[in-house]
């Protein structure tokens, strides 16, 4: 038992802080600062970590606020270039993968704040000055809770700073490739710029070898449409952007519907 704690943690329905987590934070914020993208001051990674520990040590995780982060996100200005920023919804792996080959497209996880806190769970327990290894909420136990306000938060700001032309990976194996109620759908989608953002590219993949089907005319996809329409920004929709699947994988062969430029 810690001599800091007063009682034993919440117990939440979600597993707990993943081990190490401050080391990790630490040392990605070095390999990222230090090795992966240069320019951004690797000086100020104990800065970064002690903003995101005081973002939730010491709170419940249930009740986060954006403003908690505010100290974290306001410590990191990067900027994404013009044409790079590549969103996503049920499709992170495709779009990572991607992003990656293609060298030059960045996903959030290809900043650093979105580098940082990859697959990580954490949260902290109001009687303690340590995160709660044992338990953190699950993503639907609330609304507000350490990780979910902390992807919202910077997922915003990402949409925020895009500009020019931006793409969006659709996962169209699902019946609505498109969710109002996601992160990309709530978080990012409406707080694109239109002075800033003139196009927005839809991709719409399957999964290789399975069926695919014209999921651009599909409702969820007409709505999308619609939606960045009324913000007057041009839509352009593309099933299984050939360039993507292409670049993933040599041996895949021509699948209907593929229209890449
Ligand atoms: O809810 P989603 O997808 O539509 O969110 C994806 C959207 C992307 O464009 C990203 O920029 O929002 C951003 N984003 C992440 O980068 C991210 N990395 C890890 C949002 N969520 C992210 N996660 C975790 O996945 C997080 O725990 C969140 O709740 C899920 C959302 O994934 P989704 O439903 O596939």
């Amino acid at each position: 038992r810690s001599p800091t704690r007063t009682r034993e943690p919440l117990a939440w329905n979600g597993t707990g802080t993943t081990q190490n987590l401050f080391a990790i934070v630490l040392g990605r914020c070095y390999a990222y600062t230090q090795l992966l993208r240069p320019g951004l001051r690797s000086e100020d990674c104990p800065k970064i970590l002690d903003a995101f520990k005081s973002a939730f040590i010491s709170k419940n995780p249930c009740n986060i606020t954006q403003q908690d982060y505010r100290p974290l996100v306001d410590l990191v200005n990067q900027t994404v270039p013009c044409n790079k920023s590549l969103f996503w919804s049920k499709s992170k792996e495709l779009a990572h993968q991607y992003a990656r080959v293609q060298g030059k497209m960045f996903t959030l996880e290809d900043t650093l704040l979105g580098y940082l806190a990859d697959d990580l769970t954490w949260c902290g327990d109001p009687g303690s000055v340590e995160p709660n290894y044992q338990s953190c909420p699950h993503w639907n136990e609330c609304l507000n809770h350490t990780g979910s306000v902390f992807w919202k938060v910077i997922s915003k700001k990402f949409a925020e700073s895009a500009c020019g032309v931006v793409q969006v990976m659709l996962n169209g194996s699902l019946s609505k490739p498109f969710r109002k109620s996601s992160i990309f759908g709530n978080m990012e989608l409406f707080n694109l710029d239109p002075r800033k953002v003139h196009t927005f590219q839809a991709w719409v993949m399957h999964d290789i070898g399975g069926n695919s089907s014209d999921s651009c005319s599909s409702p969820s996809l007409t709505e999308l449409e619609a939606i960045v329409t009324e913000r007057n920004i041009t839509f352009t929709c593309q099933n299984n952007y050939r360039k993507v699947l292409g670049k993933m994988e040599p041996l895949v062969p021509d699948q209907d519907g593929a229209t890449g430029p």
